[in-house]
């Protein structure tokens, strides 16, 4: 697949995606381009892994698993458990075949958006908080801190975003992965440093 314009991908995207999704997923682009401005890295690059992040979530689960066996990523133990994981490992595959998109800054970012990872990039993290709090987000505990944290310390946002979330599924009695649970032992260790 050939270079897409961003108008393009979001012409495809508002036809691949439901409405409500794709209403998240413009969130999440300006979101993205607005803590782009504060932390000075490319706009239009982060405005595009917004557009890009969630566009595997158009395939149903079985069609998820259907794709994984195509790209051969393998379905472990975690995306057994966890299947809205996988929408994001798929990614970067559907991004580069279907949307055309091979910068690997943005194919990186659009691949950890669920669970984050240890040493993630500024985009990565970008995209990671971005989807967490864009502003067509239902209301959640601790939501108004993450979106002030979101502007003022990266590394303290995908931090409060892995412990409500970590909470989260608790409460509700779900499984958490491995990456989410490697995620947040990473940046705890970060910003413990950062305070001694
Ligand atoms: O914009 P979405 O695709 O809806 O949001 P998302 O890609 O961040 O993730 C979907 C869900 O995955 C979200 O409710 C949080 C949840 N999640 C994150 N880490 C884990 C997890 N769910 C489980 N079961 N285990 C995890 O480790
Ligand atoms: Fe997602
Ligand atoms: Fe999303």
């Amino acid at each position: 697949m050939d270079y897409m314009s961003t108008n393009k991908i979001e012409e495809k995207l508002s036809k691949e995606l439901k409405p409500e999704r794709y209403r998240h997923t413009l969130g999440v682009a300006y979101t993205a381009a607005s803590m782009a401005m504060v932390f000075d890295i490319d706009i239009h690059k982060a405005y595009r892994a917004g557009l890009l992040h969630d566009c595997a979530k158009g395939y149903s689960i079985a069609q998820q698993k259907d794709l994984c066996e195509k790209y051969g990523i393998l379905i472990d133990q975690t995306y057994k458990d966890s299947p809205q994981l996988i929408h994001s490992a798929l990614a970067p595959y559907v991004a580069r075949e279907y949307y055309g998109e091979q910068d690997p800054e943005i194919l990186n970012a659009i691949e950890c958006h669920t669970t984050g990872k240890p040493a993630m990039s500024i985009l990565e993290k970008i995209v990671f908080i971005a989807d967490y709090m864009e502003p067509n987000r239902k209301d959640i505990p601790g939501l108004k801190e993450v979106r002030k944290l979101a502007f003022l310390d990266l590394d303290v946002c995908v931090f409060q975003i892995l412990e409500n979330t970590i909470g989260y599924l608790n409460d509700i009695g779900q499984s958490i992965g491995g990456s989410t649970m490697e995620t947040h032992g990473y940046y705890k260790s970060i910003n413990d440093g950062k305070k001694a």
